[in-house]
């Protein structure tokens, strides 16, 4: 049977790459019936300093933002990574199953560790055996991610594979990166060569789920554009990576596609277009904004579901963790 898993790091505010690359795909899946399990990957965040305080309010936002998007937490399983110690043994073990030259190639760690690697911490590093142990403790077959994570849940299948090899068994299944729609990778509004994050110094770069509507139109006016026309069919957006990315986000936005969006906006200037996103932006957005803020004002009741998430996890996650050191040669397993 097929089951979903996916996490978000608490490392900042939800931006709306987060929200169309992730949260709201994750929502579409659930309602369609599918196991799905969410986790704040707390132990991610850390892979880079996370001030205490900080870390706590955002892994209670995050967990608000999954709610306030439509995850049901009887429906799904929603926890925090670190309240399932199963992760951190299992990524142990991946650890020593992952080759470095596998870890040399990830793009993510080059681009977060930046020019001085030396700086950088080992779990930055180790981050993507991680990541398969967050996957593979729940024999998860699907990986909604966004385009950025693609290489790791490829990693995830290596590390899967050369497990079942060196162990002569089949315990771990071959998980799916699942990356579909219209906005698997939604672009700085400062630099259309950039992906949209979290944790971009500029918050101009970016549109928080948090902001406000005059927030979010004030960003939307002041992101950059060519001085063209959009044009009425998507070949004309080759070479406008800024162009793409307004119109992708309006047709994720609208549970459409590129080319209908053209069909209704092509021929007209970005001034006309950009108030019409920030329209659409913020009657998606705001709702949603709105509820978190209200769960925000219940922590406990945000605290309560994750603990009850995190004992539904761990039924699964035991005996998974308990097989594999039983096939890895452990005593006492
Ligand atoms: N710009 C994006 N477009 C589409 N999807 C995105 N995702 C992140 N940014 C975009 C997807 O959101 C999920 C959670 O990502 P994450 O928080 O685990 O880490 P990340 O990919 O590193 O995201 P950020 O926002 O850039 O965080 P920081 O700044 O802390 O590194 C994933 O499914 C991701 O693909």
């Amino acid at each position: 049977t097929p089951r979903v898993f996916s996490g978000i790091q608490p490392s900042g505010r939800l931006t709306l790459g987060n929200y169309l690359g992730a949260l709201k795909r994750f929502a579409d899946a659930q309602d369609r019936g599918v196991q799905s399990i969410y986790c704040m990957v707390d132990l991610h965040a850390i892979t880079v300093w996370q001030d205490p305080a900080a870390l706590r309010n955002a892994t209670r936002e995050l967990a608000a933002g999954f709610i306030a998007s439509g995850i049901d937490p009887e429906k799904s399983i929603l926890f925090n990574q670190s309240q399932v110690p199963e992760h951190a043994q299992l990524a142990w073990v991946f650890n020593c199953v992952a080759r470095l030259g596998w870890m040399n190639r990830m793009t993510q760690f080059k681009d977060k560790a930046g020019k001085n690697a030396e700086k950088a911490s080992l779990g930055l590093y180790a981050y993507p055996a991680l990541m398969a142990a967050d996957i593979l403790i729940y024999h998860a077959t699907h990986v909604p991610v966004g385009e950025d994570q693609k290489q790791h849940v490829e990693l995830t299948r290596d590390i899967a594979a050369k497990f079942n090899h060196d162990y002569k068994t089949d315990f771990f299944p071959m998980p799916e990166p699942v990356i579909e729609g219209a906005a698997t990778r939604v672009m700085s509004l400062r630099d259309g060569s950039k992906k949209m994050s979290k944790s971009d110094p500029s918050d101009a770069s970016r549109i928080n789920m948090t902001d406000d509507a005059d927030t979010i139109a004030a960003k939307i006016r002041k992101a950059k554009t060519d001085p063209d026309a959009l044009p009425s069919e998507s070949k004309g957006l080759e070479g406008r990576a800024e162009a793409r990315n307004l119109v992708n986000i309006y047709a994720a936005l609208s549970d459409s596609s590129v080319d209908a969006v053209l069909q209704e906006f092509g021929g007209q200037q970005f001034s006309a277009f950009k108030p019409k996103l920030s329209e659409l932006a913020v009657a998606r957005l705001s709702p949603i904004s709105t509820e978190m803020a209200r769960l925000m004002e219940h922590t406990d009741e945000i605290d309560a579901i994750l603990t009850r998430g995190a004992t539904r996890a761990r039924e699964i996650a035991t005996p998974v963790l308990r097989n594999t050191y039983e096939i890895i040669g452990m005593v006492g397993s």
